[in-house]
């Protein structure tokens, strides 16, 4: 194979070998997910849905729909799915395109707080432009505040309100969520798209007592494709027995087009591979592997957003090391082979490019089979790199970042510290394949 492309294939499947992944929102695809994304299904159109498709020849792709959507229902206990949007920015839009009119108030969390750019994010954002943008905040601790949340939704009565996030550590209360939409009248939309597989592995409370409609992306803990999954529940199809046709609609012909069928084939093969008592297990050492990595790095001085987890994730609270300092630490990290992602801590004084937290999580490495002395060691690696560059300070001044940042990563780059934890954490790292059964 030798077009570029296929190297460049074999030399990011290096790099996710001998590094260690720490982002929360990504994980390593079983291989049977891996090779249905690879298949035909990929070749063929298919817009409408299961027995009403705009394009002929769709005999087959209407079975694996179906099997898709039957598996979603069943794995979640709820009567309706939708498995066509292309990813959770997608199904949140049509979530909101399907329920809202324009200029309807819709509350989300806080993109500081953790919530998602989707929720309601202001200014630069179709969800908050198009509709009343109304975003919670965290409160004592970096917890949410359901008292703030019910007077907000008393104050702005919100059409919509979303219980989801993206860098929250701790547990979804969805009974209270639900007590506050009441109050209001609201729809209440759950975006698991971070939390599913603890969900789905009993590590988590469940949204379907609680919801009208959930969101869940499903290349996150639930280990599938990129794609999204969109759930109604039988509380939502008693306000609205048509809730799931709106639902349909809006994907299409609201916002989308044909289906990418190889990723409904993943899905639907991710669905029944975590339908197995194993998965069960993986939720579980994803959960210890979180605990041992939070206690690591506090019992090492670092500072944790809230004190701790109470999921897959944690976020490394960066400030005593100054304004912005989750770029360096991110950069640095990557450099030494562990690559996580810079992050918004709560009250951010810094700006989403410049934040000043570093968020770490738990999926990938369980994936490939660490356990507890894997993340006792983890943690030990990221604390080392934290004192290496904490005297590399990020300039107030933002016209002298850039060139800061810059001559930063050329030094790294170079850093016979770094790149010697490069070669322990290569050791490490190569001795667990990217999925482990
Ligand atoms: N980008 C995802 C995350 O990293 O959490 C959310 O869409």
């Amino acid at each position: 194979m030798s077009d570029l492309v296929y190297q460049l294939i074999e030399q990011e499947e290096k790099r996710q070998l001998e590094k260690i992944g720490l982002i929360p929102s990504e994980n390593h695809m079983s291989p049977q997910v891996t090779g249905v994304l690879a298949s035909c299904l990929s070749s063929k159109y298919s817009e409408g849905y299961p027995g009403k498709r705009y394009y002929e020849g769709n005999q087959i792709i209407d079975q694996l729909e179906n099997l898709a959507i039957d598996r979603a229902k069943t794995l979640f206990g709820v009567p309706f799915a939708n498995v066509q949007a292309y990813s959770g920015s997608p199904a949140n839009s049509a979530i909101q395109f399907a329920l809202l009119e324009p200029g309807d108030a819709l509350m989300g969390m806080s993109l500081g707080g953790g919530g998602h750019l989707t929720h309601g994010h202001p200014k630069v954002t179709f969800s908050g432009t198009h509709y009343r943008s109304i975003q919670y905040e965290l409160g004592e601790n970096a917890r949410i505040d359901f008292d703030r949340v019910l007077a907000l939704a008393e104050q702005h009565q919100p059409k919509m309100i979303i219980a989801g996030t993206t860098s929250y550590p701790f547990t979804l209360d969805f009974s209270r969520f639900r007590e506050v939409a009441d109050a209001v009248g609201a729809w209440l939309v759950a975006d698991t798209s971070h939390i599913t597989g603890l969900i789905i592995g009993g590590e988590h409370p469940s949204p379907v007592p609680y919801a009208d409609v959930i969101m869940t992306t499903t290349h996150k803990t639930l280990r599938g494709p990129r794609g999204a999954i969109i759930l109604v529940t039988e509380r939502g199809l008693e306000r609205d027995p048509k809730l799931g046709g709106r639902i349909d609609k809006a994907i299409i012909p609201g916002l989308q087009g044909g289906p990418h069928n190889a990723t409904t084939a993943g899905i639907a093969v991710a669905l029944e591979e975590a339908a197995q008592p194993g998965f069960r297990q993986y939720a579980h050492q994803m959960r210890r592997n979180a605990d041992t990595l939070a206690a690591t790095l506090c019992a090492e001085g670092l500072k944790l957003v809230g004190g701790g987890t109470e999921n897959h994730l944690m976020v490394v609270d960066l400030m005593p090391y100054g304004v912005g300092s989750g770029t360096q630490v991110a950069y640095a990290m990557d450099v030494a082979g562990m690559y996580a992602n810079r992050n918004t801590i709560p009250d951010e004084p810094g700006s989403p490019f410049y934040p000043s937290g570093l968020r770490l999580g738990t999926p990938m490495v369980t994936t490939r089979g660490m356990k507890e002395t894997e993340m006792a060691q983890i943690g030990r690696w990221i604390a080392q790199v934290v004192e290496h560059v904490k005297d590399e300070i990020l300039p107030e001044d933002p016209k002298q970042r850039t060139a800061f940042v810059k001559a930063f990563k050329a030094q790294a780059d170079q850093d016979p510290f770094l790149l010697s934890m490069r070669d322990d954490v290569k050791a490490l790292a190569t001795q667990f394949p990217l999925f482990q059964a």
